[in-house]
């Protein structure tokens, strides 16, 4: 998967060479033609940390911009909808029968929650980003697994369509999917087929008159698979190529149940998300009419990427939601549960776990309608930051919710407190729609990739490139946030430049030290994407505070010392993986390796009971 995910056609030819400023290309002729290609600028503000930039644009002041219509509108439909939520979906049934009822679905469906983001025209509610992403949060506060089955439908099942289908498309499905009187589901895994997107093995092929093609297709884990009645699927499909060969290349289609052939399996017995519905969905011969085609031929891969950097947004505003509730019931119990004689919110362990619930979900709720706002108003280049906000929530809500467990002691650990079932639920949000590990791969490789294309245009740039890059082109914190922040935030604010001075700096000695090995490297490259998670969350912590201290009073005082906290305890961890990252690291890294891999070739761990050895 790496020698992909390195994908970095432009990491191995930009990082690659025999010393510091010499990027020999050693890659093949496309990644030649990718290393000739001038560097392309980027207005991300996580793609230019790895530069060690400073570019605030898309982070300050705070995007977040809903005007009134959309607002009253939000509010038109989150009203009922947390009624519904509240006293007619029932989460707890949901769960113990592993299935949330049809009819309930239908009712959802009729508050518009279907098809948030279709405009009226096709029968959607018409939202944006941002009003979507408050919707979803309530969803996921209340119900995780009804969430799924609202994103599976939406975020996924049938953005292709929104995003890239024809006139027609849209005009034939939208209507009945955004209403709810259909469901759609996104079939991209197979058995062989999870993180590493494009090795799917399912197949189509265009029929000899060119009318339809023919579908062959085993997809599993699928969301909604039980009952969708749309599906986006992914197949490879022989595309011939310029050159006169052919090649296997993803292609997507939009399949109806009723063209005959699909079927799927029963419902998986699932650890959490019960009341949502997954399963097995068989392709068997499958005719697809040739307008059902959902983008070009063989850009199936491009298309799949597209709808989940897109939908990505979902999970951190479900993750949100999650950790609101979790925090609610944390002070509850903290409030009213004596031990030792006082109200244990009065002890200063809880009162840090407390803080650290608190202060994490205000940077995932910033960072959230960062996004959002910035997909509202336009801005392309988001997939580092939706997969830094998918990461980083769903990290954050399991160890708030872990937290309120704890607070709970016993009773945390019981069915009728609701934690557990809210714990089950969340353990998946670190593993779909892109495992957290494999994003974090792809925030720093596709970081280090932007930052190398651009230091080897420097060090292609004559002398005078040379000598900057041997001395270093970083001369310390730009300052680039003093300006923009509030000032009872400027002491944040000079850490947060300390830390995007530090981490483009070692961004560049890694690229430096390890050339094209650096893909290589995870251990390295999973450090510097924690670091990029952080500062990003820093940013977007003091941007937020910033606007809310122009309006809200003593409110902002609160927030100010809640962003300040985050920033504080993010900057520690920033510069220990910035740390981790540079150090010498490869005695440690043999040696992970070499135990892994004795466990891993003896076929189980091979220390011995201290029994069998006294
Ligand atoms: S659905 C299944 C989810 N599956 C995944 O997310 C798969 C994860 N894997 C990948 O994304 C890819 O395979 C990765 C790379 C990233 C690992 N944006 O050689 P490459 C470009 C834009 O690196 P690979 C589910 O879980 C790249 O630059 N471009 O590719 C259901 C390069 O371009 P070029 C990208 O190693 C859950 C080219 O592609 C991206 O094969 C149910 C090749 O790159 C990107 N992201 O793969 C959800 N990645 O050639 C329910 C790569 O030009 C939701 N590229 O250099 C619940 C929601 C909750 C509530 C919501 C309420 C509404």
């Amino acid at each position: 998967m790496l020698s992909r995910l390195a994908p970095s056609a432009a990491v191995r030819s930009a990082v690659s060479g025999s010393n510091a400023v010499r990027f020999a290309s050693a890659a093949a002729p496309k990644k030649e033609k990718a290393a000739a290609k001038a560097p392309q600028d980027s207005e991300s503000f996580c793609m230019n940390l790895f530069r060690g930039k400073a570019i605030v644009d898309q982070v300050f002041p705070y995007p977040l911009n809903l005007d009134d219509e959309r607002k009253e509108t939000l509010q038109m439909i989150l009203d009922p909808t947390t009624k519904f939520l509240s006293e007619v979906n029932d989460v707890v049934k949901n769960d113990e029968n592993a299935e949330t009822p049809m009819a309930t679905l239908k009712q959802f469906a009729e508050l518009g929650a279907f098809g948030a983001l279709v405009p009226p025209e096709y029968e959607g509610a018409g939202m944006n980003n941002t009003q979507m992403a408050r919707l979803a949060e309530i969803v996921g506060s209340h119900d995780l697994g009804l969430g799924v089955i609202m994103g599976a439908h939406q975020s996924i099942g049938y953005k292709g369509i929104l995003l890239v289908g024809t006139e027609e498309q849209k005009n034939k499905y939208l209507p009945d999917l955004a209403t709810g009187r259909k469901f759609a589901a996104f079939c991209l895994t197979e058995p062989t087929t999870g993180s590493d997107a494009n090795s799917v093995r399912s197949t189509a092929r265009k029929s000899e008159d060119g009318s339809h093609y023919i579908l062959n297709a085993n997809k599993i884990f699928i969301s909604n698979g039980g009952f969708a009645d749309v599906f986006t699927v992914f197949a490879q499909m022989p595309i011939k190529q310029a050159d006169g060969t052919t090649k296997n290349k993803v292609t997507a289609f939009i399949v109806e149940r009723g063209f005959g052939g699909v079927t799927n399996g029963p419902p998986e017995k699932k650890m959490g998300i019960k009341g949502s519905n997954t399963a097995v969905v068989d392709f068997e011969n499958v005719k697809i009419p040739k307008e059902n085609l959902l983008g070009a031929e063989g850009e199936g891969f491009k298309v799949a990427m597209n709808i989940l950097n897109n939908g990505r947004f979902g999970i951190p505003a479900a993750m949100v939601g999650a950790q609101k509730h979790c925090i609610k019931k944390t002070i509850e119990q903290v409030t009213t549960r004596e031990q030792f004689g006082s109200k244990i919110e009065e002890y200063g362990d809880v009162q840090e776990k407390l803080t650290n619930m608190i202060a994490k979900q205000y940077a995932c709720e910033s960072i959230l309608y960062i996004l959002a706002s910035n997909m509202d108003r336009g801005v392309q280049d988001y997939q580092v930051e939706a997969a830094i906000a998918k990461v980083f929530t769903s990290e954050c809500a399991w160890t708030t919710c872990d937290d309120a467990i704890q607070l709970h002691g016993g009773m945390g650990f019981m069915k009728e407190t609701g934690l557990e079932r809210v714990l089950r639920d969340l353990r998946i949000f670190r593993i779909f729609e892109g495992a957290n590990d494999i994003m974090r791969i792809f925030v720093g490789l596709t970081g280090i990739q932007h930052a190398g294309k651009h230091l080897q245009a420097q060090a292609s740039g004559g002398i005078g490139g040379m000598i900057g890059l041997a001395l270093g082109r970083f001369s310390g914190p730009s300052g680039a946030f003093d300006s923009v922040v509030d000032p009872a935030l400027k002491t944040s604010a000079a850490s947060l430049d300390n830390c995007v001075s530090l981490f483009g700096r070692t961004v560049q000695d890694l690229i430096v030290k390890h050339k094209k090995g650096i893909i290589h490297r995870q251990f390295e490259v999973t450090r510097v994407a924690e670091a990029a998670i952080d500062i990003y969350a820093m940013a977007a912590t003091l941007s937020r505070c910033t606007e809310t201290a122009k309006t809200a009073g003593t409110v902002a005082d609160y927030e100010r010392k809640v962003a300040n906290y985050f920033c504080e305890t993010a900057a520690v961890r920033v510069v220990n993986h910035l740390k981790e990252a540079s150090a010498s690291n490869d005695t440690l890294v043999s040696t992970i390796k070499d135990i892994a891999k004795t466990a891993c070739n003896n076929g189980a761990n091979p220390i011995a009971h201290p029994i069998d050895i006294v």
